[in-house]
């Protein structure tokens, strides 16, 4: 764990600390759980009896480059939320919102002596994530915790936040990107991936959809969150609650299409976005209805019809978009997301090949949803 075991000391932690423990979440940052001994000061969202707990972050610098600002928008938009949070749920807001925890040296983060960024959130205890959701129930909350996320950003004060990873929805850009990947790449690779990019070159003519909308004016820039893959959603381990929204690093301007998008593509899908058997992916009308059913209720009145209709496209260029992106970086030889295999990213692209074939099959019923 390297600099993990010293990064801890470095922030302010309300208690002894006692143990440092890999967290395996999401495929870009490096998360360990940060446990101290029972006694310090409880800060509400941790477990008194057990000591407070944390989550520790370390940057990925090559997906980041300028960490400072990650963490700049990162603390507006915690700031922002909690205080929303705070008034409308007084008791419970702490297992409601990220709460960053300041580093002994000031800011809310800390850098290493090698150059890494890190940050500690408090860890909220009783939560679990689903890489999969199993009832419309949860496919309705998860939508609308994403709509509320939507709505209480919408009076962000402070002005524009920073651009992150310009043009990170650009599905133009992510295509052109997967062609020169293909053509760059080693022939056993590009072989294995000849179906897939067969399957996004037919369907060029979709990628400046959205680009296009926007650029014509017709659809409003948003705070969105960019990565509402469901599992970014902790629930109440108990009550299956949607308690909080997580991973806020791409949390800059964007478009609701995206949002809803990435929503549709985590929530309606029966298994996760790695299963090795494609033929078992599809857009699930049941869990397709219910999110979003979920997303429009509380966002519905912020937006105008184009906008509405907009989400349609979102729910397929954004299956579209992550598919090209890990399909471009198997090509590329597995250099940005996370792989735990060497096909690991070509399977993760057949799924998404296999559930915008299935929406493209549910079209009528998508855009019906949105009309
Ligand atoms: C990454 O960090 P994580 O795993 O939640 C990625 C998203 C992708 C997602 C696909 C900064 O999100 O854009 O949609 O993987 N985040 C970044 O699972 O690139
Ligand atoms: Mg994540």
């Amino acid at each position: 764990m390297g600099a993990a075991t010293a990064a801890p000391h470095a922030f302010e932690l309300a208690g002894e600390f006692a143990a440092l423990e890999p967290f395996v979440r999401g495929h870009i940052n490096d998360s360990f759980r940060v446990r101290c001994a029972p006694g310090g000061a409880s800060t509400g969202a941790t477990n008194a009896a057990a000591g407070p707990g944390y989550l520790l972050q370390r940057i990925n610098p090559t997906v980041f480059p300028d960490p400072s600002l990650v963490m700049e928008n990162v603390a507006r938009v915690c700031h922002h939320l909690a205080t929303r949070v705070r008034r409308d749920h007084p008791g419970s807001w702490r297992r409601r919102v990220l709460q960053l925890v300041p580093s002994r040296d000031g800011p809310l983060w800390h850098v290493d002596p090698g150059g890494s960024y890190w940050r500690c959130y408090q860890f909220i205890e009783g939560t679990e994530v689903r890489a999969v959701v199993s009832s419309p129930p949860e496919a309705r909350r998860a939508g609308a915790a994403f709509a509320q996320f939507a709505h209480q950003m919408a009076d962000l004060p402070g002005g524009r936040l920073h651009e992150i990873i310009p043009s990170f929805h650009d599905t133009r850009q992510r295509f052109d990107a997967l062609l020169a990947a293909a053509e760059a790449a080693p022939a056993e690779r590009r072989r294995a991936a000849d179906a897939e990019l067969a399957f996004y070159r037919e369907r060029e003519e979709h990628v400046d959809r959205l680009r296009d909308a926007h650029a014509a004016g017709g659809l409003p820039e948003r705070v969105t969150h960019n990565d509402t893959k469901v599992d970014n959603l902790l629930l109440d381990r108990d009550s299956g609650e949607a308690l909080c929204v997580t991973d806020l690093d791409t949390t800059m301007p964007g478009l609701l299409a995206y949002d809803y998008g990435d929503l549709v593509r985590t929530v309606t899908s029966p298994v996760p976005e790695d299963h090795p058997r494609p033929e078992e992916v599809a857009l699930q009308l049941p869990m397709f209805d219910a999110v979003t059913e979920g997303y429009l209720s509380a966002a519905a009145g912020m937006m105008s019809d184009p906008e509405r209709r907009s989400l349609a496209w979102g729910a397929r260029l954004i299956p579209m978009e992550v598919g090209i992106r890990f399909l471009a970086d198997y090509l590329a030889g597995d250099v940005y997301f996370r792989t735990a295999y060497p096909e690991h990213n070509l399977v993760r692209a057949r799924t998404q090949v296999a559930l915008l074939a299935s929406i493209e099959s549910n079209l009528a019923h998508v855009e019906g949803a949105l009309r």
